[in-house]
């Protein structure tokens, strides 16, 4: 089994446009409820933003990091170090983005602080080409299936009230978390109420190999997957367990790029893969994982980081891609914020569908005053 070698995006040839101005600025959105994972409580989302200026565009991107390494090693602590110490001077107008790809490989891992960069690139070609950009990126328009993802509840009434707006509301899939001692019951309380939903569970790697028996209780709940059981750190125990469970598993920690995603499908550690684009270093990659899942009959899917408008825009672009054809972690803006930075805010369609924000770029606004006022820190780095 070898290696695949992508063949190359168009995208890819674009060149890099000549930078004017560079600004990182730090904001803090309070969320409208604690979300909790086996790992950690968020109360609020703390974003590091990138500003690019040329030739009087503007682009903003995201960098889906935390200001804790609770979910991933990466925080916006080390996202600001590795930005701007190492991959902002690799930054040469002229050069191809494939070219950038290049050098930033000479980066060992910081995937979210290179897609922070390439994002912010794309979005601005998109801009100064006037294309949406899912164009730019080579795929037609579609509106995106829609999918919750419910943090840990205090009870499992409190879970039933979720699920029931969730359901009520059209989201195509739910999602909720669990951790040890957390789960069974708490699946099951959901199934009984709702027989059909399509459902799944995350544990954030909340499980070992040796929980075996119990995680196989989870097989009698007709879930669409349950996503990365065992450690964040790990693809071989997961192919053991794969073999044992009839639920597929779905990876999502454990993925950090194309490579790590052929390694899961050769020793079978999974069915279906999580791709959030800033984890696997950028659109680029995540494409390219899209492709190599689909062309295997594997399914991916977009997760999502409690981004703010602007993440969450370049993750609905991103599923118009081939072999995005599960509903993802992409929900409505109100489910995390009373106020975003962008306008309009995601909504669903009647059917549960989310469109993409018509335009240039992202499609979305960033309302300057709103960054003003959630700023925490602004840098300017040019
Ligand atoms: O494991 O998918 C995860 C949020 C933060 C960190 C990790 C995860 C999540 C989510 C929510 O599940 C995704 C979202 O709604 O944006
Ligand atoms: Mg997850």
């Amino acid at each position: 089994m070898t290696r695949p070698t992508p063949p190359r995006l168009p995208v890819e040839s674009l060149a890099v446009p000549k930078l004017d101005r560079i600004d990182l600025v730090t904001v803090k959105l309070p969320f409208v409820a604690p979300f909790g994972t086996s790992v950690y409580v968020w109360t609020d989302k703390e974003a590091m933003l990138l500003r690019l200026e040329s030739g009087g565009v503007t682009a903003w991107s995201e960098c889906v990091s935390d200001p804790d390494p609770f979910y991933f090693y990466e925080t916006n602590g080390t996202a600001l170090h590795i930005i701007k110490d190492f991959l902002l001077p690799l930054v040469e107008p002229g050069i191809a983005i494939g070219e950038l790809e290049a050098r930033f490989r000479h980066v060992r891992g910081h995937g979210m602080a290179k897609a922070t960069i390439e994002n912010g690139l794309l979005i601005l070609l998109a801009l100064e080409q006037g294309l949406p950009l899912h164009e730019l990126l080579g795929f037609p328009a579609r509106k995106i299936m829609s999918g919750l993802s419910i943090g840990l509840k205090e009870s499992p009434a409190k879970l039933l009230e979720a699920v029931d707006r969730a359901v009520d509301k059209g989201y195509h899939r739910i999602k909720m978390k669990v951790k040890k001692g957390q789960d069974v019951e708490w699946v099951r309380a959901v199934r009984e109420r709702f027989p059909t939903v399509r459902l799944m569970v995350d544990a954030n790697g909340d499980y070992a190999l040796a929980d075996l028996d119990h995680l196989r209780r989870l097989d009698e709940f007709d879930l669409m997957m349950i996503e990365q059981p065992l450690s964040y750190n790990d693809i071989y125990e997961h192919s053991l367990l794969q073999k044992e469970m009839k639920t597929p598993i779905c990876l999502d920690e454990s993925i950090h790029g194309l490579a790590d995603a052929s390694t899961a499908l050769a020793l079978g550690a999974c069915r279906i893969i999580n791709i959030k684009q800033g984890r696997v270093g950028g659109l680029l990659e995540s494409v390219r994982i899209a492709r190599f899942c689909a062309g295997r009959g594997v399914g991916v899917w977009s997760g999502g980081m409690d981004e703010t408008g602007i993440g969450r825009a370049v993750n609905i672009h991103l599923q118009t891609a081939d072999g995005f054809s599960l509903p993802g972690d992409t929900s409505e803006t109100s489910n995390y914020f009373d106020e975003d930075i962008v306008e309009p805010p995601v909504v669903l369609d009647p059917e549960g569908f989310i469109g993409i924000p018509p335009g240039p770029g992202l499609g979305v606004t960033v309302v300057a005053e709103r960054v003003l006022k959630r700023a925490l820190s602004w840098e300017r780095l040019l």
